[in-house]
């Protein structure tokens, strides 16, 4: 007789705790680190830097090693991981008359983006950012008011401060490091960001462990001047420490150079404490972290390598835009599988939003889709095509496994990615077909931009920040 009411309650739907759970909403972490290279992790290749935990998430989860970023240069690559627009779609490709924004540009993300941390927001979501922001550093524009609940760190690069080699041309203020929307210290000590972001982000974790949490880590480091904290120091050789404590108030730039091995150890040091606070948490599970890069290395730099890719920072070559990316979700994201779909950080806001059970806006284009079915190796790549740009100009297209370069006034070139990484040999004339497939993917892009693109926020009489 009780099984049998028991029975009937449930036809009933009115035991709705003994029937199926609401899937529990997942957590995400991005570790968006500055100018590291496609060759700058162990499980890239690397072996001029030493990263135990990154290669272990990697064993874990996958690397995935066709992931891009849409610009390859700071701010519009932030662009588009906050909007999951190509940088051009939201005139985010440059600052107001320089590549990036500097202190007190009057432009900045139009505070009508929808961001991945509103859209995650909006979803009963947590929301913590902890490091380098570079989407605009007047008031209106800062990270509490684009979905952060909570932000510490800095408005832009670390090198946007009075010790610049170019501070004689550039006449920058002093860098302001907030809490929230408050200056809280001018000129920090740079040594420290990295242990303090990591701080930060730890404390997140442990405050949000019943909720749904985003969080968003973008680390100052490894971007010019280099710098660590005490305790990493220690493996810098004599010479260079030396010349270090002799800095006397200006910045060795070159010698801070040869700190890179150190600044990824400490990377890697932060990454480990991360993961080890979601296992602590008890979140681990239930948690998706991806870490990557915001754009490739830099020309001149002793250390920073982008691996067997041609090209750097601020090109539309591989090396300026193909990112070293590992992925991890126990249970969820195949182990220790490399994945070479085509995938971008703008693919993100999607794939998270439908992983949350978030909607996404429907009044403008996102040109990110869900990749969840790639990451969890179930399809290829949704995109037919990638498109590259340096600064405005629309330079590359990436099809399959053929990428188009075009100059003006110049050949195309054309390069077959999947056997010639390093874009050496230009297959344009051996293959006109193909040249003529891309050009008009590279056609339709450009109109549809001119058509459909929203304008960025500008303020009057911007301010440099101050406490
Ligand atoms: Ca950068």
């Amino acid at each position: 007789m009780k099984l049998i009411s028991l029975a009937s309650l449930l036809i009933l739907g009115l035991l709705p705790s003994l029937t199926a759970a609401e899937p529990e909403k997942p957590n995400f972490v991005i570790i968006f680190t500055d100018d590291q290279g496609y060759g700058d992790l162990g499980c890239f290749g690397a072996d001029h830097v030493h990263t135990p935990r990154i290669d272990q998430m990697a064993a874990e989860g996958a690397r995935l090693t066709s992931f891009y970023v849409a610009a390859p240069v700071c701010t519009p690559s932030r662009a588009a991981l906050m909007t999951g627009c190509y940088p051009k779609r939201i005139n985010m490709a440059t600052g107001s008359n320089f590549g990036v924004l500097l202190a007190a540009d009057p432009k900045g993300l139009h505070p009508d983006e929808i961001t991945i941390a509103e859209v995650l927001q909006s979803a009963g979501y947590a929301t913590g950012m902890f490091g380098k922001w570079h989407l605009g550093d007047q008031p209106e524009f800062l990270p509490t008011q684009q979905g952060f609940d909570e932000f510490f760190g800095i408005p832009f690069s670390h090198d946007i401060h009075p010790y610049h080699p170019r501070q004689d041309h550039y006449g920058f203020p002093p860098l302001p490091l907030l809490e929230n929307d408050q200056v809280v210290e001018l000129d920090p000590d740079a040594d420290y960001l990295t242990k303090r972001i990591t701080e930060r982000a730890v404390s997140f974790i442990e405050r949000h462990k019943d909720e749904p949490f985003f969080l968003y880590v973008p680390h100052p480091i490894p971007h010019a001047p280099l710098h660590v904290s005490p305790p990493f120091i220690t493996t810098v050789a004599g010479d260079v420490a030396a010349t270090l404590e002799a800095e006397d108030g200006n910045i060795d730039y070159r010698t801070r150079d040869k700190l890179f091995p150190q600044a990824i150890a400490e990377i890697d040091w932060s990454v480990g404490q991360i993961l080890d606070a979601l296992k602590e948490n008890g979140v681990d599970e239930n948690t998706l972290v991806l870490f990557t890069s915001d754009n490739g290395p830099p020309k001149r730099t002793l250390c920073a390598s982008p691996g067997p890719l041609r090209g750097h920072k601020g090109t539309a070559l591989e090396g300026g835009m193909r990112e070293p990316t590992v992925v991890r979700w126990p249970g969820k994201i195949p182990a220790g599988m490399p994945n070479d779909q085509m995938m971008t950080t703008m693919d993100l806001l999607p794939t998270f939003a439908k992983l949350a059970g978030a909607t996404l806006p429907t009044d403008r284009v996102i040109d990110g889709k869900d990749v969840w079915p790639t990451l969890s190796g179930q399809a290829p790549t949704p995109h037919e095509t990638f498109f590259y740009h340096r600064g405005n100009t629309l330079a590359a297209v990436r099809s399959g496994k053929w990428k188009l370069h075009v100059h003006r006034g110049r050949p195309a070139q054309l390069y077959d990615l999947e056997n010639d990484i390093a874009e050496k040999k230009n297959l344009a004339k051996s293959h006109p077909q193909v040249v003529k497939r891309l050009k008009a993917h590279l056609d339709a892009f450009a109109k549809d931009i001119a058509e459909n693109s929203r304008p960025a926020a500008f303020v009057e009489n911007p301010k440099p920040l101050s406490k």
